[in-house]
This record gives structure tokens, C-alpha cells and sequence, in this order.
């Protein structure tokens, strides 16, 4: 960390936890019954919309007075260390960005952004009780959560954007993700394979543990401020 000069990290659910937010496959993952696997996905949605943005809406409502953490807080810091820093992040909760983050790519979207399903276009939706659901946009047309589900594609630039900070990296940190959602996942490999240093940091094992330079087994709101001051 002391010689690095480019540090790219990728965060999950994980680094979320101490904020309040419920992971995805820990035990709080469920929401009535469901896995968020049956909910977050296009099927689910055409389905029954309805269900689907209840789910957001509920979430949204959970996520809305929660504050970032000092594991967030440790990665705003570092941002300022190096002189290139990518903040890689599967969550769509928004505190990397409320925490001060600059430069955040979001890979599966933003649960404060919803999309129309006709024209496309993604605004800002701060509502935490949302006035209609689901929610309609001027034309009509109903709008979407403007998040990445299940079966859909990253956003071409974003996903690009995450794989050249992955192969132009001196240390990767991957904190509080399970690595199995793809291709998420795989940032990992991709990273070591062009000559990175990888650290994980979990206070589980992962898919990934066996792979990676150090596994700082810890909560991320512990370990990532410790890092950053070591
Ligand atoms: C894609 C938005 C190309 C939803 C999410 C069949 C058809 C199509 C695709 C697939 C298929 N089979 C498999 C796939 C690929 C699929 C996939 O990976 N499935 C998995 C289930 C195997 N991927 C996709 O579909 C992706 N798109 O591949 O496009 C394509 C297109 C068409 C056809 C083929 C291929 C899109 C994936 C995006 C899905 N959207 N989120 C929403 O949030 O509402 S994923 C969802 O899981 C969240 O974003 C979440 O962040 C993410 C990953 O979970 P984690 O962040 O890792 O969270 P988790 O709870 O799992 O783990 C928490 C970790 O934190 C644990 O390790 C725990 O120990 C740790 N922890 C706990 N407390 C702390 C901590 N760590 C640190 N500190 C703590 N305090």
C-alpha cells in the first residue's frame, strides 16, 4: 500500500452491513419470503411490478436515513492518497457517494435512479415513500429501478470502465463481497493475473480467499480505517 501507486477496490453488500443495510445472502436477505435472486430480475418485474418496486420501496425507505461508516469514510481518505484511485462497487445503496467518494463506478446501478421503460431516460429519485407504485413516468410509460438485475448486462462503459482499473492496478482491495454474483466475481483474477496485489477483506472465507495475497479477516469498518492508517 505504502509503494502503490494506482489502487483500485470493489466493494459489496458487505461494506454496507455496518451501516444498517442488510446483505444479500446473509440470513436478514430475505424480504417476505423471497430471495432477492426471485425479485431482482427482468421476468420478476414484467411479471408483477408492483411486488418488485414494494421491494425497492421497502428498501428504499430502510436505506434512506442510514449513514456511511467508517469503512466508507477509510475510502474516502485513501481516494485522496493515491494518484489513481477507482472505487469498484456492486452496491446500489449510494453511501460510497454520501460517504464523499469521487470516483465510484456502480456496477449494478443506483437504488435512487429509476429508468422509464420506454424512452430510457435515468433520473434521480429521492422519494422515501414513492407516491404511486409503480411509478409512472410523463409519458406514461412505467418507470424501472435504474439497478441491474439478474440476467442483465452491465452498462458497457461502466463494466469497461471497472475492467481497466482492474488490469491497472498496483493493489486491489476487495472488501465485504461473497464473489458470486459475475462478473463481479472475476475482477479479482483479472487483477492478480496483470500483476496486482490482492487483499480481501471479510470476516468470512469466500469464494475468492484462497486466491488472493491476504485476507484481512475482519469487518470492514474495522480493517479498512487500519489499513489505511498503516
Ligand atoms: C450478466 C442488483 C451478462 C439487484 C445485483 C443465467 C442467466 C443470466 C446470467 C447468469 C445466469 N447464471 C449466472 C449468471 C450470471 C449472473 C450471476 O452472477 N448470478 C449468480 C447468482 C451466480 N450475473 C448476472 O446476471 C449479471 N449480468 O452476467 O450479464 C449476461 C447477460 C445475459 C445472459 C448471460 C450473461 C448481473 C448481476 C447483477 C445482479 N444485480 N444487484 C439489487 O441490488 O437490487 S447483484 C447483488 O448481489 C447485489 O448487487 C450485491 O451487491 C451483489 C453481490 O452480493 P455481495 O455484494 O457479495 O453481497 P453478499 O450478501 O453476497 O455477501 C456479503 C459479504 O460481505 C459476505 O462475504 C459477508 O461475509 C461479508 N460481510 C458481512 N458483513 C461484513 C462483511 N464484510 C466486511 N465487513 C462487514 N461488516
Amino acid at each position: 500500500m505504502r509503494s502503490a501507486k494506482r489502487v483500485t477496490v470493489l466493494t459489496g453488500a458487505g461494506v454496507s452491513a455496518e451501516s444498517g443495510v442488510p446483505t444479500f445472502r446473509g440470513e436478514e436477505g430475505l424480504w417476505r419470503n423471497f430471495r432477492a435472486e426471485e425479485l431482482a430480475t427482468p421476468e420478476a418485474f414484467y411479471n408483477d411490478p408492483k411486488l418488485v418496486w414494494e421491494w425497492y420501496g421497502w428498501r428504499r425507505k430502510l436505506i434512506a436515513p442510514l449513514k456511511p461508516n467508517p469503512g466508507h469514510s477509510a475510502l474516502v481518505d485513501m481516494e485522496k492518497k493515491y494518484q489513481r484511485f477507482v472505487l469498484i462497487t456492486q452496491n446500489v445503496d449510494g453511501l460510497h457517494a454520501k460517504a464523499g467518494s469521487k470516483n465510484i463506478l456502480e456496477l449494478h446501478g443506483n437504488i435512487w435512479h429509476t429508468r422509464c421503460t420506454v424512452e430510457g431516460m435515468v433520473k434521480e429519485n429521492l422519494e422515501t415513500e414513492l407516491k404511486e407504485i409503480p411509478p409512472l413516468c410523463e409519458c406514461g410509460a412505467m418507470l424501472r429501478p435504474h439497478i441491474v438485475w439478474f440476467g442483465e448486462s452491465l452498462e458497457p462503459e461502466i463494466l469497461k470502465g471497472a475492467m481497466d482499473a482492474c488490469r491497472n492496478c498496483d493493489v486491489m482491495i476487495v472488501a465485504g463481497t461473497s464473489a458470486v454474483v459475475q462478473p463481479a466475481a472475476s475482477m479479482a483474477g483479472i487483477a492478480s493475473d496483470a500483476g496486482a496485489f490482492i487483499i480481501e477483506v471479510n470476516p468470512d472465507r469466500t469464494l475468492i480467499t484462497g486466491e488472493v495475497d491476504a485476507h484481512l479477516h475482519g469487518k470492514s469498518g474495522d480493517v479498512l480505517p487500519l489499513l489505511l492508517n498503516a
